[in-house]
């Protein structure tokens, strides 16, 4: 079951539940969570566990489970860039130009062309007699015509995207040694981006002694982009059983140094989605008041600011992105491209990330010109970076009993004149009458299968 209970409107949410001290002491040293860049809790079934015991543990005060910090961040995941066409040259030492009739032309050279290869193609070079090796990089079509100065007949080439160039040393047992070893053992290797669409690489090294010839590779598959689509899942675990709690975001930047962006979501056991909240706390910052289940447990997930069904993506536009996988799938047999949450070169999830073809970037999904739904894509542009919800930053989430009424703020909801209950827009207010009171807490019991007290 899958249900909204209503968003914060106003600055500030309470609700109260017959039986909670309406005050208490937070103790002097807050007990720090703090999670990093590998992380494996993209999905609610594989949330981040927080012991909220740990916290009295900590501090010795009983009190402290009352009130704790999780600190985290909505990491930045990196997906695969476009592949460019890549094309390299090996030039021998450069030689007096001589004219038509043989006659050397006074300080002009030309460079012999030894060897040329394309992308995954490996060149195998002897040194030249000064124990260089000289290379020219380029986009395939720049290095076609024998030169290599970033123009294909004398336009941009119009390649974009990283390649890398390894170097393997072979060393002269006969037969090579070079890429045999694995492509990511290499000796030496050269990053190098086309960023300007007429970008070219000259390289010239020289190769050590005992070394009788090297393997050179163009690598066109290292390019990373970063993207900002994490979602962060918890669940907090020995809280006071049937007791509401607030989670509050008090802090958090990003790497622009704005506040972060963040939006929570509860869910519950069976990790179906129960209420969101954006803008509840400070400025942009979240605030989700929520009970913990019979067990003493909450669950909940931290995402950016347009992301209330905690994909990574924007709500507004995701469908498109969805549809456009649908799409590829069905028009390329045996492609099975799925979208996970959080998928990153950089952790576990490796396996998942999608590697387009080179005719989704260009705007093509079969080659027979279907145009993609998405357009053309440059290099840093891969689909997902049009879809994700874009935050990167720190959080810090204050995780506190009860709601505190600061009967001084203006933004105080008005009290029901029961005594027992308060009024406002709180989103523990299950049943949507507009109170938060044990018929809520009686309908959140249900929904895990608990009785009340
Ligand atoms: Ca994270
Ligand atoms: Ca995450
Ligand atoms: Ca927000
Ligand atoms: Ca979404």
């Amino acid at each position: 079951m899958t249900r909204t209970i209503g968003r914060l409107t106003s600055g500030i949410a309470v609700m109260a539940v017959v039986g909670v001290a309406s005050t208490y002491a937070v103790p002097g040293a807050l007990p720090l969570y703090t999670f990093c860049e590998l992380e494996d809790n993209d999905a609610c079934e594989v949330g981040q566990k927080i012991d909220a015991s740990a916290a009295v543990a900590f501090t010795g005060f009983e009190e402290s489970r009352d009130c704790f910090y999780i600190t985290g961040k909505l990491q930045k995941d990196c997906v695969w860039d476009i592949q460019p066409k890549c094309g390299v040259i090996a030039f021998g030492k450069p030689v007096a130009a001589r004219n038509s009739n043989g006659q050397v032309i006074p300080g002009a050279f030309v460079e012999p062309i030894l060897a040329q290869g394309q992308s995954g193609q490996i060149l195998n070079l002897a040194p030249n007699d000064d124990r260089t090796i000289r290379l020219g990089v380029s986009a395939g079509m720049d290095t076609f015509d024998g030169t290599v100065n970033g123009l294909a007949q004398n336009a941009p080439h119009g390649e974009f995207g990283e390649v890398t160039v390894k170097i393997f040393y072979n060393n002269g047992n006969g037969a090579g040694n070079g890429p045999v070893r694995g492509i990511d053992e290499a000796d030496d290797e050269y990053v190098f981006r086309f960023q300007n669409g007429a970008d070219a690489l000259r390289a010239a090294f020289i190769i050590p002694s005992g070394v009788s010839s090297v393997d050179v590779l163009c690598c066109n598959d290292t390019g990373m982009v970063e993207i900002c689509y994490d979602v962060d899942h918890y669940e907090i675990n020995n809280l006071i059983p049937a007791k509401p709690y607030c989670l509050t975001v008090v802090g958090g930047l990003t790497y622009d140094c704005e506040k972060t962006d963040t939006v929570l979501g509860w869910f519950n056991k069976n990790c179906e989605l129960q209420s969101t909240n954006d803008n509840g706390g400070q400025d942009v910052f979240s605030r989700l008041c929520v009970f913990a289940d019979g067990d003493g447990t909450i669950r909940f997930a931290v995402s950016g600011a347009g992301d209330l069904d905690f994909d990574g993506l924007i709500d507004e536009f995701q469908k498109d992105f969805y549809d456009f996988l649908d799409l590829y799938n069905t028009l390329n047999p045996g492609a099975n491209f799925e979208f996970r949450t959080g998928a990153s070169l950089k952790d576990a999830s490796f396996g998942h990330v999608i590697r387009y073809p080179r005719r989704v970037w260009d705007g093509y999904i079969t080659a027979s010109g279907f145009p993609s739904p998405l357009g053309q894509l440059g290099a840093g542009y891969p689909p997902e970076s049009l879809f994700q919800h874009g935050v990167c930053g720190g959080y810090t989430i204050k995780v506190e009993l009860g709601e505190h009424v600061d009967l001084d703020s203006p933004n105080r909801p008005a009290d029901s004149g029961n005594g027992d209950t308060l009024t406002g827009p709180a989103l523990a207010d299950l049943n949507g009458d507009g109170v938060v009171n044990a018929q809520d807490l009686a309908i959140l019991l249900s929904f895990w299968g608990m009785t009340t007290e």
